[in-house]
């Protein structure tokens, strides 16, 4: 996997890892040294604390990792887990209304393969990204799929659809796209190349996701209403 080097990660294709709870855990290889059970420890204190978590989404190289590289180049904090499986950014995002809201970015690394996410990715996610690459054909194909995972994790979470890489040919713009639109999702034309929309989009996310970790969605409550009357 190709990366320019702005932000430190450790990548690996070896995924089989993340397939079990404890397993997924011990492949935390935190920055600094730490690994192992002090890794487990930082990852319960970072997802703990009342941050909003947005998961990405999308096939191998549509460019997730690249997406939230270039939406942190302004604002980055230097709090970053890397592991083998996923990597952590968090961010301090400056709500409209004055408050400071931390959000935890939740991005895998080499994914290939579907249904191998672990569910400790999917699980209390407030809002989703979900990307595909305007030159690869398969990876809007593959939307479908991932979305049906996401629907079976985290059902009505926000989503939004971005396609990424608008900069290779800007006509691309000009098409519709019916995977969003058939299921009312928000869409975005992106470029983590050129930066086009990128900040836009991803504030557009982190206001869905407070917005949801407020509000958590009606389908939620349905469940939630049931889970009492039973
Ligand atoms: N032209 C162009 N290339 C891009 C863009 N975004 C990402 N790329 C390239 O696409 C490749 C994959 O980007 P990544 O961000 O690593 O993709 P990813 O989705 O994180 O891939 P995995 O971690 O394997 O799941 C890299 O070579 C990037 O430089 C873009 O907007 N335009
Ligand atoms: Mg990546």
């Amino acid at each position: 996997m190709a990366d320019d080097g702005h932000f430190p990660r450790v990548t690996t294709d070896d995924t089989a890892a993340a397939t079990d709870t404890e397993a997924f855990l011990k492949a935390l290889k935190v920055q600094e040294g730490k690994t192992g059970e002090e890794g487990k420890d930082e990852l319960s204190l970072v997802t703990s604390k009342g941050a909003i978590k947005i998961i990405l989404l999308g096939d191998s190289a549509v460019g997730k990792s690249k997406l939230v590289e270039r939406f942190l180049m302004d604002g980055y904090q230097p709090q970053q887990l890397s592991t083998f499986a996923l990597t952590l950014f968090r961010y301090n995002f400056n709500h409209p209304d004055g408050r400071v809201v931390a959000v935890d970015f939740w991005d895998t690394a080499g994914q290939e393969r579907f249904n191998n996410l672990h569910p400790s990715y999917f699980y209390r996610a407030h809002a989703c990204i979900l990307a595909f690459d305007v030159t690869r054909k398969v990876t809007y194909k593959n939307l479908d799929r991932w979305y049906r995972e996401l629907e079976e994790y985290c059902p009505g979470i926000p989503t939004i659809v971005v396609a990424n890489k608008i900069d290779v040919d800007y006509r691309v713009t000009e098409r519709t796209f019916a995977f969003p639109e058939r299921r009312n999702l928000p869409f975005a034309f992106v470029s983590a190349s050129d930066g086009t929309n990128v900040v836009k989009t991803f504030q557009q996310a982190i206001m869905m996701g407070i917005k949801q970790k407020e509000n958590p969605s009606d389908d939620f409550l349905t469940m939630a209403l049931e889970l009492l009357a039973e």
